[in-house]
């Protein structure tokens, strides 16, 4: 068993959880932040068969949107400067697929 745990964008959980529920696949959605831009975003975690991940992932890249954002700059320079928003991508999906050792429902 695998445990694949998605960051996706707030405003594709929905329609990501309904069509992973609608192929049968159990979901629980935790908030969370990215570290870069620090707004919130999604993380969705789902326990699935080894040969189910890629369909999950599939899934998962069906319903997630990629579009670009600008974002302020960190400055780490110590200067008074401000730098330029630089544009980033966000969007579509970051996956990890961890290995499972026990699943128990008790
Ligand atoms: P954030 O950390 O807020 O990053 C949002 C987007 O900003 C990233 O999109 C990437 O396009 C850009 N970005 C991040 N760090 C950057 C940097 N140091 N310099 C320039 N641009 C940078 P994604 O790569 O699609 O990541 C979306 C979210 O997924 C991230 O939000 C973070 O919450 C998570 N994530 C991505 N890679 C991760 C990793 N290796 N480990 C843990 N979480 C990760």
């Amino acid at each position: 068993m695998k445990l694949v745990m998605a960051i996706v964008k707030d405003d594709d959980s929905f329609n990501i959880m309904n069509a992973l529920n609608v192929e049968g696949f159990i979901v629980t959605k935790l908030a969370s932040t990215g570290g870069f831009l620090k707004v919130g975003n999604t993380t969705l975690i789902c326990g699935v068969e080894d040969e189910k991940v890629d369909f999950v992932i599939d899934i998962i890249k069906k319903e997630g949107h990629i579009k670009k954002q600008f974002a302020n700059s960190v400055n780490v320079t110590g200067s008074n400067y401000t730098l330029p928003p630089i544009e980033v991508t966000v969007g579509g999906a970051t996956i990890f697929v961890l290995d499972v050792d026990k699943f128990v429902k008790v």
